[in-house]
């Protein structure tokens, strides 16, 4: 595809990313839980939906005929295909969200030829504006309308790194002590361990230089899409979480500042956990 037309596609999607923080916003005082999808702990809203539907509604009134993948509109049948693809979370944090805690985003992804090259993600509480094209930087643009790059910050080891890391929404047994024994053995060999709630917030964190890495088991491609093009476009390293080329479909993921770094995490974690198909 043309730097042309994905540069189009990324104004567009600044401009919707920015009327989705509107609605967030708007919506937080007013909230109406619909539903607990995979567990008590996985919470889906009104705005979840609302927002998903305005971003779609608006894209293909412009783009008729891209591909579309969004958390809340996905189902078992949604093939992700080399066609140019929207891959969307109206909502990431929602369970933040939906206890006033301010630090949610919504994150816009595309890709082509199943290869993601255009990234926005806009967290509204803070008006902090993340975005990137495959080969042409990653930016934040600050309430104050300034644009700056961003990169990733060296860090020697894990002995040395601050790491971002989530528990996700199940609630079973099994998967409940995998994630804590994981958790417990990068604990125990780093600076620590922080929980923010947004898988793409945290890529986003770990892009500008504010944590060293970010990993978590289960996160779908709609949590990593449009991070991986502003990680990699800030110089970091994506991976599953055996260290091996990462799978947006594969939820292990993995990004740290550097491919050394990435690989010591990956050494350290004690159960790769697997996900069936059609597994929430
Ligand atoms: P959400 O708020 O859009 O649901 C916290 O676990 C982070 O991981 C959030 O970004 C959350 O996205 C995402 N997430 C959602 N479902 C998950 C799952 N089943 N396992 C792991 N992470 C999940
Ligand atoms: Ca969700
Ligand atoms: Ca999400
Ligand atoms: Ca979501």
């Amino acid at each position: 595809m043309e730097l042309k037309q994905l540069l189009e596609r990324q104004s567009l999607a600044i401009k919707l990313a920015r009327k989705a923080g509107e609605l967030i916003i708007k919506s937080s005082g007013e909230l109406i839980l619909v539903d607990e999808k995979c567990s008590f702990a996985d919470l889906v809203t009104e705005s979840d939906k609302a927002v998903e539907k305005m971003v779609f509604d608006e894209i293909k009134k412009q783009y008729p005929n891209d591909k579309f993948i969004g958390e809340e509109s996905a189902n078992d049948t949604d093939e992700w295909s080399d066609d140019p693809t929207w891959i969307i979370d109206p909502i990431d944090g929602t369970t933040n969200f939906v206890h006033n805690f301010p630090f949610c985003c919504i994150s816009i992804g595309f890709t082509y030829k199943r290869i993601p090259c255009l990234g926005v993600i806009y967290h509204p509480h803070l008006d902090h504006l993340y975005s990137a094209v495959k080969g042409h930087g990653a930016k934040l643009t600050k309430p104050n309308g300034e644009t700056i790059d961003i990169r990733v910050r060296p860090c020697p080891s894990l002995s040395k790194a601050l790491v971002v890391a989530e528990i996700g929404s199940q609630r079973d047994e099994a998967k409940r002590e995998c994630v804590f024994r994981n958790l417990e053995s990068i604990a125990w060999a780093s600076h620590g361990i922080r929980s923010l709630g947004s898988a793409a917030l945290n890529i986003c964190a770990v892009a500008s230089g504010q944590l060293d890495a970010f990993f978590e088991f289960g996160p779908y491609i709609w949590d990593i899409c449009a991070g991986v093009v502003i990680a990699m476009e800030a110089g970091g390293h994506v991976c599953d979480t055996t260290g091996g080329k990462l799978d947006l479909q594969g939820r292990r993921f993995i990004f740290a500042s550097s491919e050394k770094l990435a690989k010591e995490i990956a050494d350290k974690l004690v159960v790769q956990m697997e996900f069936k198909n059609g597994e929430k």
